[in-house]
């Protein structure tokens, strides 16, 4: 197995749960070199989002040449991408990466802040999605992707294939957002296969950078040269402990997942 870096293209946290901080620490967590381009400045905790200072595209871009000209990565990973100029930066230099690109297309944190422009929408159906090896939506960011709400078990499946379909790519739809549900399930659609990864819902108030989590284990699963459905499973056994094992941090009941020290049988 090569051990090649692993790179992250998101926005810094400042609880140090999600975005860049989240990624490093998993990929660290699976014995891999973390590489980091950021995108904006975020001045957030797993309670509010009170500020997004955007990193001019352009410098975003220097980090972004400097790093795929000096390194040979793995595969990478772009999650919090704020606007259209900072999606279009992106693309313009992955045109020519040929290694596996995971697109978390991240709209919204999970205190409901808004952590994408609305302009940026076209941008990121148009330039970005086309370009992904594999997506990894949550279901309200499919919804906005496919234009209606998935609100069922099965149209969950049926929405992870037709984003597969629509984007030429492999979609990890991720479920933890329905309701009432005793059972977390995941669905990965890839070229006419469906495959699901379900464990009991954990009742936990702190989630904070689960969907990073997840985006940047299977993105070291797969600079490791894991396949998809390898990749996917290992991605959510990892995320399912990491969030098991979440402590609050702050004086409140919200908190961040814990991705070090984990017992891989658990
Ligand atoms: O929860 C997603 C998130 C929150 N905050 C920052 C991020 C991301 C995802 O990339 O970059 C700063």
């Amino acid at each position: 197995m090569s051990l090649s870096p692993a790179l992250t293209i998101a926005g810094s946290d400042s609880s140090g749960g999600a975005g860049i901080q989240a990624d490093l620490k998993t990929f660290a967590a699976h014995g891999l070199h973390g590489l980091c381009a950021v995108t904006c400045v975020v001045a957030e905790t797993p309670n509010v989002v009170s500020d997004i200072h955007p990193v001019p595209p352009v410098i975003l871009q220097k980090q972004l040449k400097l790093l795929l000209d000096s390194y040979s990565i793995g595969a990478l990973k772009a999650g919090m991408l704020f606007s259209k100029a900072h999606i279009v930066a992106v693309c313009e230099l992955l045109e020519d990466f040929g290694h596996p690109i995971v697109i978390d297309p991240v709209m919204i944190s999970s205190t409901g802040d808004p952590l994408l422009e609305e302009s940026a929408l076209d941008a990121i159906l148009e330039r970005l999605l086309p370009m992904a090896s594999i997506i990894t939506p949550n279901l309200p960011e499919a919804g906005i992707l496919l234009g209606r709400l998935v609100l069922s078990l099965e149209e969950q499946e049926v929405a992870a294939r037709e984003l597969a379909d629509k984007f030429s790519c492999a979609c990890y739809l991720k479920g933890g957002h329905f309701e009432n549900h005793p059972e977390h399930r995941d669905v990965l659609a890839t070229e006419g296969e469906v495959e699901f990864f379900s464990a009991p819902h954990l009742d936990v108030p702190s989630s904070h950078g689960t969907g990073c989590t997840l985006s940047a284990s299977l993105t070291a699963g797969l600079a490791k040269g894991l396949s998809f459905s390898e990749a996917a499973r290992d991605a959510h056994a990892f995320t399912h402990r990491a969030l098991k094992n979440s402590r609050s941090w702050v004086s409140s009941k919200k908190g961040e997942v814990w991705h070090l020290d984990q017992d891989q049988r658990s």
